[in-house]
């Protein structure tokens, strides 16, 4: 039964643009028409919306905006990211469930989401903002075997891309803050968190984690952030589909993550680039002492490149930059 339905949301999402007949699906399924209607019906009460028109056929209008392990799963495009998903209505953290999911033997590729987070993460135990309903707050079990701890910071860079794709497709001037944020206009719309374990030279897992605000209003932001924070809804006017999004979020980073692992970082870092936050402009430097640098790019290695006022080259790896 759940077989059968998935493989038909799937079919039906592969015919997004066009009606499919119920003798199509039927053949394909193996299964009767009214049996087709049946699966339709339970379809409706999990909040897909479908359309039916006689002499046509079938056809996706829409999917539930609430998000569940199903509507999540179908229509899924990856090929092994996410072929787990642990979906909970509300956790402290994704990261907490991720590590133990991840010592527990989780496999590459299982993702841990939740509607809300009740003590979301930053980095450096600061506090993530993670209401109910309103956006993506997902952690990632990655096991990049052949890839040395020392660059394992670069997937940060690499989720950072993925995510300023997936926004550059929706229309958004997107920018990547170094080393994990993503801005629109100078206000946060993502942070990804990366952690890691690891034993002498070798990854055991990666939890990566990316918060993504999605449908909040200005006032459904906790005081202490609203002047910082911005949600695609804002940026839009619109409301967006949650599931939908992860989907694309997760085929986005599945794809590029590919291309990381077989051909390095330096095949990212011109993307990266060009969504880099104020590249080509002055910012301060934290590091022995306090000095004026121009960014100007990204190092093969995931280092920020600035350049000081003689016009020396710095590679920076953990330097505080005073952005503003
Ligand atoms: C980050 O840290 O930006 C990483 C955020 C990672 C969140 C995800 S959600 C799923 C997974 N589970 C978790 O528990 N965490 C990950 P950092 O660069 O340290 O930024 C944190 C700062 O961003 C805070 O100190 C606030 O100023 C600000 N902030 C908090 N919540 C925000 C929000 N929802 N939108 C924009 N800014 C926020």
């Amino acid at each position: 039964m759940e077989g059968t339905r998935k493989q038909l949301i799937e079919l039906l999402f592969s015919h997004q643009s066009d009606y499919v007949s119920g003798q199509f699906l039927s053949e394909q399924l193996n299964i009767s028409r009214s049996a087709i209607w049946k699966h339709m019906n339970e379809l409706k009460k999990s909040g897909y919306e479908i359309e039916a028109v006689t002499n046509k056929g079938y056809r996706i209008i829409n999917v539930p905006n609430a998000l569940s392990e199903d509507a999540l799963r179908w229509g899924l495009k990856t090929d092994w990211l996410g072929s787990r998903i642990s979906f909970h209505q509300s956790v402290q953290s994704t990261q907490m469930v991720a590590h133990e999911l991840a010592r527990a033997g989780a496999s590459h590729g299982t993702i841990v989401l939740a509607n809300e987070q009740t003590n979301g993460k930053g980095r450096m135990k600061r506090y993530w903002d993670s209401k109910s309903g309103l956006g993506l707050w997902l952690s990632m079990i990655l096991r990049p075997h052949e890839l040395e701890p020392k660059n394992a910071t670069q997937i940060t860079l690499v989720a950072a891309v993925a995510v300023a794709d997936v926004m550059k497709q929706l229309g958004i001037d997107i920018k990547i803050k170094w080393p994990n944020d993503l801005f629109i206009n100078d206000r946060k719309l993502a942070g990804i968190l990366t952690e890691m374990q690891a034993e002498q030279d070798q990854i055991d897992y990666i939890v990566l984690g990316i918060g993504l605000n999605v449908n909040h209003g200005l006032d459904d932001f906790d005081q202490s952030i609203k002047q910082q924070a911005t949600s695609l809804h804002l940026e839009t006017g619109t409301i967006h589909n949650l599931n939908e999004l992860f989907q694309q979020v997760a085929l986005s980073f599945e794809q590029l993550y590919e291309r990381f692992i077989e051909q390095g970082f330096l095949s990212i870092k011109s993307e990266w680039e060009g969504y880099a936050y104020k590249l080509g402009e002055w910012i301060n430097v934290r590091a022995q002492g306090e000095w004026p640098a121009k960014l100007v790019g990204i190092h093969e290695d995931g280092a920020l490149k600035v350049i000081d006022q003689q016009g020396n080259e710095h590679l920076l790896y953990s330097a505080e930059i005073l952005w503003s």
